[in-house]
C-alpha cells in the first residue's frame, strides 16, 4: 500500500470515500443501525446478481459437493443475531504517514440484525476430508488490486470456520440483503474485522493447503516494512465512540453546546471479549470518569451502549474523548499504533466541543 506524507487527501482517496460511506456518528444512538446508515466497503464493483440462476457451490476436499439455490439455503435452520462489523482500516486517515486506501476517520462501523443459517452444520453435511486445512470463500465481485486480477476471496482455518456463530446470512434487519451488502448471501464472522465477512458469496472450497490469495497474504497483515510477512488481521480491537453532542458547524463539524448538563452517549465493542468498561474525558485525555454501560442488545457480538453526564463549569473549548476496555484486558491506547496498511488503529476518538 503506498503512503502519503502530506495531510492532503488525493482525488483517488476522495473517489473511494464517496463510494464507501461511513456511519454518521449521530446514528450511534440506534442499537441496530438502519440499513442505509450502515457503513459500506466495496473493494471493486457491486455485482448484479440474478437470484434465479445464483448457486452456492460447496466443494473441494469434501466427501460430497453441494450446489444450493437461495431457497435451499433459506430452508435450512435459521438463526438471527445482532452483529457489529467494523472495517479493519477504520481510523487509517489520521495516521502519519497515511496509508493510501479508503480514508476512514472513525466511522467505519455499524450493527445489523442478520438472519441466516450456520456454516458449521453445512460443513459437517458435506464431510470435510482428512487432509482439509482451510476453507476458501469467494465472492462474485472481481477487480484488480496490487496489479493482480482477482475475485474477492478470503479463507478461514478449520477451527475458525467451525465456530458456531459463523453464519451464511441472507437477511439484514428483516429484509433480503441489499445489493451493496452482499445480495443474495454473505459470510458473517462475528467478532472479526469486516474483511472476513465475504459478500456476494458463491463458492466455498475446502482446501488442503493454506490459501495464499491477495486478501490473505498481501492485504490485511500487520507490517511495518513491505518485505515482512506480518501477522494476519483477525478480531476487532476494543473501541468506544461518542455520538457528538450539540450541533455541528456545517464545514468543520465542530460542536457547539450550551453551558449546562450534557448527556453523552455512544457505543463500544471488542471482538476479543465482552466490554468491561468505558471512560470519558473532557480535557483531551488527562482525566477520566466512568460511563454507565447499557446492554440493550442480547448478543455477545453486538456493541454495547454507554452514557455519561458531562457538566462543564465554564464556557470555552473542550476536547471530549472516550475509551473502552474489554474483559480480556485489552484497552484503547491514547496514541495510535502505526502499521503499513493502517489496520486495527483504535486510538481514542477526539471530539472538539465549544461550550457557549
Ligand atoms: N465479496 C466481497 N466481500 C467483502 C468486501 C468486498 O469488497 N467484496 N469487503 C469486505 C470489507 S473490507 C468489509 S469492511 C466488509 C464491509 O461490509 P459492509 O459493506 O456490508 O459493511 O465486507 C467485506 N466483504
Ligand atoms: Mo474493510
Amino acid at each position: 500500500m503506498p503512503l502519503a506524507e502530506t495531510a492532503e487527501i488525493t482525488l483517488e482517496e476522495l473517489q473511494l470515500a464517496a463510494r464507501n460511506h461511513g456511519l454518521p456518528l449521530e446514528a450511534l444512538c440506534y442499537p441496530i443501525t438502519p440499513v442505509g446508515l450502515h457503513y459500506l466497503l466495496v473493494h471493486y464493483d457491486v455485482p448484479v446478481v440474478d437470484e434465479a440462476t445464483w448457486r452456492l457451490q460447496i466443494g473441494g476436499r469434501v466427501e460430497r459437493s453441494l450446489s444450493l439455490s437461495l431457497d435451499d439455503v433459506r430452508a435450512r435452520p435459521a438463526v438471527e443475531a445482532a452483529v457489529t462489523l467494523e472495517c479493519a482500516g477504520n481510523g487509517r486517515a489520521r495516521l502519519t504517514p497515511r496509508p493510501i486506501s479508503q480514508p476512514w476517520l472513525s466511522e467505519a462501523v455499524a450493527t445489523a440484525r442478520w438472519r441466516g443459517t450456520r456454516l458449521a452444520p453445512l460443513l459437517e453435511e458435506v464431510g470435510l476430508a482428512p487432509e482439509a486445512v482451510e476453507i476458501v470463500f469467494s465472492g462474485l465481485d472481481r477487480g484488480i488490486e496490487g496489479g493482480e486480477e482477482q475475485r474477492y476471496r478470503r479463507s478461514l482455518g478449520l477451527h475458525d470456520a467451525l465456530m458456531p456463530d459463523v453464519l451464511l446470512a441472507y437477511e439484514m434487519n428483516g429484509r433480503p440483503l441489499p445489493p451493496q451488502h452482499g445480495f443474495p448471501l454473505r459470510l458473517l464472522v462475528p467478532g472479526w474485522y469486516g474483511m472476513a465477512s465475504v459478500k456476494w458469496l458463491a463458492d466455498i472450497e475446502v482446501v488442503d493447503q493454506p490459501f495464499h490469495g491477495y486478501q490473505m497474504v498481501t492485504s490485511y497483515r500487520f507490517r511495518e516494512e513491505e518485505d515482512e510477512e506480518g501477522e494476519p488481521v483477525t478480531r476487532m480491537q476494543p473501541r468506544a465512540l461518542l455520538a457528538p453532542p450539540g450541533i455541528p458547524d456545517f464545514f468543520t463539524r465542530e460542536r457547539t453546546v450550551p453551558l449546562g448538563r450534557v448527556e453523552l452517549e455512544g457505543r463500544a465493542w471488542s471482538g476479543w471479549a465482552p466490554i468491561a468498561g468505558v471512560q470519558v474525558s473532557a480535557d483531551g485525555g488527562s482525566t477520566w470518569w466512568d460511563a454507565e454501560l447499557v446492554r440493550d442488545l442480547d448478543s455477545r457480538w453486538a456493541w454495547v451502549g454507554w452514557r455519561a453526564t458531562w457538566q462543564p463549569r465554564v464556557p470555552g473549548a473542550y476536547e471530549l474523548c472516550c475509551r473502552a476496555r474489554d474483559e480480556a484486558g485489552n484497552e484503547q491506547p491514547l496514541e495510535t499504533r502505526w502499521n503499513l496498511g493502517g489496520y486495527a488503529n483504535n486510538g481514542v476518538q477526539r471530539v472538539p466541543v465549544n461550550v457557549v
